[in-house]
C-alpha cells in the first residue's frame, strides 16, 4: 500500500532519477518470506553483535521480520530482511560450537539464563531450515551511486518505516542517505551496500508500506519552479550528520558462566 504517493509522478515533478538497481545489496525480486508469527530462530543480538541469542518473530512487513529477543523487553524489537545473514534457524550457533547468549539487557537474572532458554525453546515452534535464504546477495563490486539519485530507505530511527530518500553526498565507500521532506533530521551514513537501502519501486514489490515524503518543505505548486534538492536540504540541517546509532549501547553485560552444551534441546 503507498497511499496516493507515485513514484512516477514524483521522478518527473522533481526532475530526479531512481538510483539503478544494480547499486543496491538487494536481490532483483524480493526473496520470498514464508516466516510467521511466533516462529523461533537465532539472531545476532543488534546492541552487542558478538552475541547469537534466540528471537520470536512478532510481526513481518514485506520481506523484512520484527523480531524480539527472548528474554528481552517489548522495547527493543528490530527489522531484518528475511534473507539477512544474521538470522539463522535453531541449531545453527551450537553446529558451529558457539553459545547462545543471553540479550543485552536481559530481564532475569544471569545464572538463570540456561534455564530460561530450556523453557523458552521447549514446544516452540521453529522457524524451519527451509525458509531461510541460503546466503546474501553479494555487494555490487562498488559504490556506483551518484548524489541526487533517489531510493527507498529504512528510517534508523524508526526502523518500521521504510521512505523515499536521495543520495545526499557519496563518499568512498559511504553514501549519505537523506529523507525527501524531513530536513535532514532523520539522515544517515551508510555503506553503499547496506542492507537499509532498497530501489525505487521496492516496497511496491514487497507489499511494504512505503511513507510518504515528510512536509517539512514546500514543494513547487506549477512545475517549473526549481525544486531545493534534498542535498541541498542536510547541508543546511546538518542535524542528521554522523548518524545517530541504536540507542541504548552500553557496555558489553558480563557474561555469566553457561554450560558448554545443554542436553536434549535439539
Ligand atoms: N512522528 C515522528 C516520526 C517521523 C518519521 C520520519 N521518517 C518517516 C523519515 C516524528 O515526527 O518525529
Amino acid at each position: 500500500y503507498q497511499g496516493h504517493f507515485s513514484w512516477d509522478k514524483y521522478l518527473k515533478e522533481t526532475g530526479s532519477s531512481a538510483a539503478p538497481a544494480h547499486c543496491f545489496r538487494q536481490c532483483l525480486t524480493p526473496p520470498v518470506n514464508e516466516f510467521k508469527s511466533g516462529m523461533k530462530l537465532e539472531a545476532q543480538d543488534p546492541r552487542n553483535t558478538t552475541s547469537t541469542c534466540i528471537a520470536t518473530v512478532v510481526g513481518l512487513t514485506g520481506v523484512r521480520l520484527r523480531l524480539r529477543l527472548d528474554g528481552s523487553d517489548n522495547k527493543n524489537d528490530f527489522w531484518r530482511l528475511v534473507d539477512s545473514s544474521e538470522i539463522q534457524p535453531i541449531g545453527n550457533c551450537e553446529k558451529n560450537a558457539g553459545m547462545l547468549q543471553p540479550p543485552l539487557g536481559f530481564r532475569l537474572n544471569a545464572s538463570s539464563w540456561p534455564m530460561f532458554l530450556l523453557k523458552t525453546l521447549n514446544g516452540a515452534e521453529m522457524a524451519p531450515v527451509r525458509i531461510f535464504h541460503k546466503q546474501e546477495p553479494p555487494a555490487p563490486a562498488q559504490n556506483s551511486f551518484k548524489v541526487g539519485m533517489k531510493l527507498e530507505a529504512v528510517d534508523r530511527k524508526n526502523p518500521h518505516f521504510i521512505c523515499p530518500a536521495t543520495i545526499g553526498e557519496v563518499r568512498g565507500s559511504e553514501v549519505l542517505v537523506t529523507f525527501d521532506g524531513w530536513r535532514g533530521a532523520f539522515d544517515y551514513y551508510c555503506r553503499y551496500d547496506s542492507r537499509d537501502i532498497f530501489p525505487v519501486g521496492w516496497c511496491a514489490l514487497t507489499g511494504d508500506n512505503l511513507q510518504p515524503p515528510g512536509t517539512k518543505v514546500v514543494l513547487p505548486k506549477s512545475p517549473g519552479t526549481p525544486l531545493e534538492s534534498s542535498s541541498e536540504r542536510s547541508s543546511m540541517h546538518p542535524a542528521g550528520r554522523g548518524a545517530p546509532r541504536q540507542r541504548g549501547r552500553k557496555p558489553g553485560r558480563p557474561r555469566g558462566r553457561l554450560p558448554g552444551r545443554l542436553p536434549g534441546i535439539w
